[in-house]
């Protein structure tokens, strides 16, 4: 089964537009990587988990086959299933095939995505029900959990999580807390930054690509004037708060319009686009624990490259 998809209260999905002119109006300019997911993003992303320097979603793939027994054990068969992302991964179906959930309910703002994924997962796990909710996991969002909520688990894959600021972090995971007795958390690990370097500066460019569609898609649906080749990708890890950041380079002094509102660019004037905060075990586990888990168990990859926190609520 899989309906037509919840959606959060309109207030709670702000627009792309107010974003981009707040965003753009800050002394350091930012933009939201929640909005790098347009169609053309979502491929490119696609394209990115494939490359031989993003060693991420192999990783997590190989950590969650080789542990699944176990993952298995520790967040519980037959209850209810809650995806932050859309579910269309083969992790997703691993954890779906293993669990065999009562509900599955995959939560992501792209309403695309949620139902191309959802269609297949009801072709692939015909007595699943499946419940798609449109959201935004930044924001608290009421889900239509039927059941305890011991017998709920929250899977959130694909260290999206470093997304958020750690403080962030803490507030999300004492949110969904309220939700689930068990969360999933997939998280990159800390380690040699040349390693990290590569993983966002591939040699193809398509993180570039990625990075730079942000400001195609500003153009197209926000009636922007911004000229790509007037901007430049530019990534590194910043070890000091352990993040990579992702950044979109002015190569020239130049002014942008967006619908009537126009910003002025400094030669070297960057928008930051993305933050990718990296956590060894130890660190990640002490957010959780002040968010009000017991950092229960926490398995990786054989490289030690990427992590699945299993986090127990109370
Ligand atoms: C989907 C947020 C986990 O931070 O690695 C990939 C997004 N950005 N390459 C990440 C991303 C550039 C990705 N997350």
């Amino acid at each position: 089964m899989a309906g037509e998809p919840h959606r959060q209260p309109a207030k709670q999905l702000s627009s792309f537009r107010e974003d981009v002119v707040a965003g753009l109006s800050l002394p350091r300019k930012s933009l939201s990587p929640k909005y790098f997911y347009d169609a053309a993003g979502s491929r490119l992303f696609e394209r990115i988990c494939r490359l031989r320097e993003y060693y991420l979603t192999r990783a997590e793939l190989a950590l969650t086959r080789s542990h699944l027994a176990a993952i298995t054990r520790f967040a519980g068969r037959r209850g209810t299933l809650v995806e932050y992302g859309s579910g269309e991964s083969l992790k997703s179906r691993l954890l779906i095939h293993a669990l065999r959930p009562a509900a599955y309910i995959p939560v992501d703002i792209s309403q695309e995505a949620l139902q191309a994924a959802a269609r297949r997962l009801a072709r692939e796990f015909p007595r699943l029900d499946i419940v798609p909710v449109v959201g935004d996991f930044s924001r608290p969002l009421t889900l239509p959990v039927k059941g305890r909520r011991s017998s709920c688990a929250v899977y959130f894959p694909g260290s999206t999580i470093g997304n958020l600021t750690p403080g962030e972090a803490q507030a999300f995971l004492a949110m969904t807390r309220g939700q689930a007795g068990r969360m999933l958390v997939g998280v990159d690990l800390k380690k040699d930054a040349n390693i990290l370097h590569a993983a966002y500066n591939d040699a193809k460019g398509v993180t570039a690509a990625f990075n730079l569609n942000l400001l195609r898609r500003i153009n197209r649906e926000l009636g922007g004037d911004f000229d790509l080749r007037r901007f430049a990708h530019y990534a590194f890890y910043n070890p000091g708060p352990g993040r990579i950041e992702m950044h979109l380079v002015s190569l020239a002094r130049q002014t942008v319009s967006v619908g009537k509102h126009r910003f002025g660019f400094g030669a070297g004037e960057s928008i930051h686009t993305e933050n990718s905060y990296k956590y060894s075990i130890d660190e990640f586990q002490d957010l959780a624990a002040k968010a009000g888990f017991r950092g229960a168990r926490a398995w990786t990859d054989r490289r030690g490259l990427f992590s699945l926190h299993g986090l127990v609520a109370g």
